[in-house]
């Protein structure tokens, strides 16, 4: 029997500063209402979903930065969520900064059943941005300031969804760029990866020229290539449009195992994508051209853990000097 799960990525549009949580969640509560129309099974929403992208803001006092944390999940503000999950079968995933009992500050991204139990929990890793106020940029991406790295690994879970087992595993928007973090997933062959992104249409760096349709098309390479070399499904949701004058673009993706896309969202607003996931499907790649355990060769990848940067190798030189 095909084991079929049904997956949406529900992208959100813009959610400015000054806007309550409250406000977000009745947005996420109203597209759980129509992914359930559609037959949805597990819902995708955004990284960081229940306010605006606060990095952007700088706080020179951090801890002033700790309104934009949760410090309970579910809280008052966010069981609206947990409630819709429940009524409509629906399990989810939620996006939010996490401040925990011992003062840690987290990029978290949660798995939820329709019960209302966390059944996956991770923390980003690959943190982008800085963590001082960058006075050449116009907008800044201060990551690294409100947040720690996060602690968890990247965890993979075996738990129902649709009614039927299937490897789960989270990344979080920059992380999509690593396909250290995408095999990490692969080699507990997960079968379903779902992430959330929020990223600037325009590099604020400015250290160098990028054209601003590059954006998307690496997000794209990206999430089509870490399904495809690990053969697994990939749900990559944005928060998408015009936030505190900033724009984020939009093109939230579900994935195939040979890196197809299967739905592509068109706004940059409020919007619902879904696709059929046969899980089925991931045993082509995994049982052929990426079967790990017949053709991995970790001997030959010292480098990857034992090196952070990057080294250029001596210069060449030809034997004959020495004649
Ligand atoms: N949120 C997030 O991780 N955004 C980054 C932007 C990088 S530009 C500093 C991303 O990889 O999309």
């Amino acid at each position: 029997m095909a084991r079929i799960v049904t997956v949406a990525a529900a992208q959100l549009g813009p959610i400015q500063k000054a806007e309550p949580r409250s406000v977000a969640v009745q947005r996420m509560v109203r597209l759980m209402e129509r992914a359930h129309a559609r037959g949805v099974q597990v819902v995708v929403f955004p990284e960081l979903a229940l306010t605006t992208f606060f990095p952007r803001h700088y706080h020179e006092d951090r801890a002033e930065a700790d309104s934009w944390f949760e410090t309970a999940m579910p809280s008052n503000e966010t069981a609206p969520l947990f409630e819709a999950a429940r009524k409509y079968g629906l399990s989810f995933h939620l996006g939010y900064a996490e401040r925990t009992p011992d003062g840690g500050h987290y990029n978290t991204a949660i798995l939820v059943n329709p019960q209302g139990e966390i059944m996956l929990k991770y923390r980003k890793v690959h943190l982008p941005g800085h963590a001082e106020y960058d006075p050449a940029r116009k907008v800044q991406h201060l990551e690294k300031r409100y947040f720690e790295v996060g602690n968890l690994g990247f965890p993979v879970v075996r738990a129902p969804l649709g009614g039927m087992p299937v490897n789960a595993g989270l990344l979080i928007c920059n992380d999509r760029r690593w396909p250290e973090a995408w095999r990490v997933l692969g080699l507990q062959s997960v079968e379903l990866v779902m992430l959330g992104y929020n990223t600037p249409s325009i590099n604020q760096d400015a250290k160098g020229f990028e054209a601003h349709h590059l954006r998307v098309l690496h997000s794209h390479l990206t999430i089509q290539a870490g399904a495809y070399q690990n053969a697994t499904f990939a749900v990559a949701t944005a928060k998408a449009g015009t936030e505190d004058g900033c724009e984020l673009f939009g093109n939230s993706i579900i994935v195939n195992p040979q890196g197809e896309i299967m739905a592509e969202a068109t706004t940059w607003g409020d919007e619902l994508i879904t696709a059929d996931c046969d899980l089925d499907a991931c045993t082509l790649g995994r049982t052929t051209i990426f079967a790990f355990d017949k053709h991995r060769r970790p001997e030959a990848y010292g480098r990857i853990i034992d090196q952070v940067g990057a080294v250029a190798p001596p210069e060449w030189q030809s034997s004959r000097a020495a004649e």
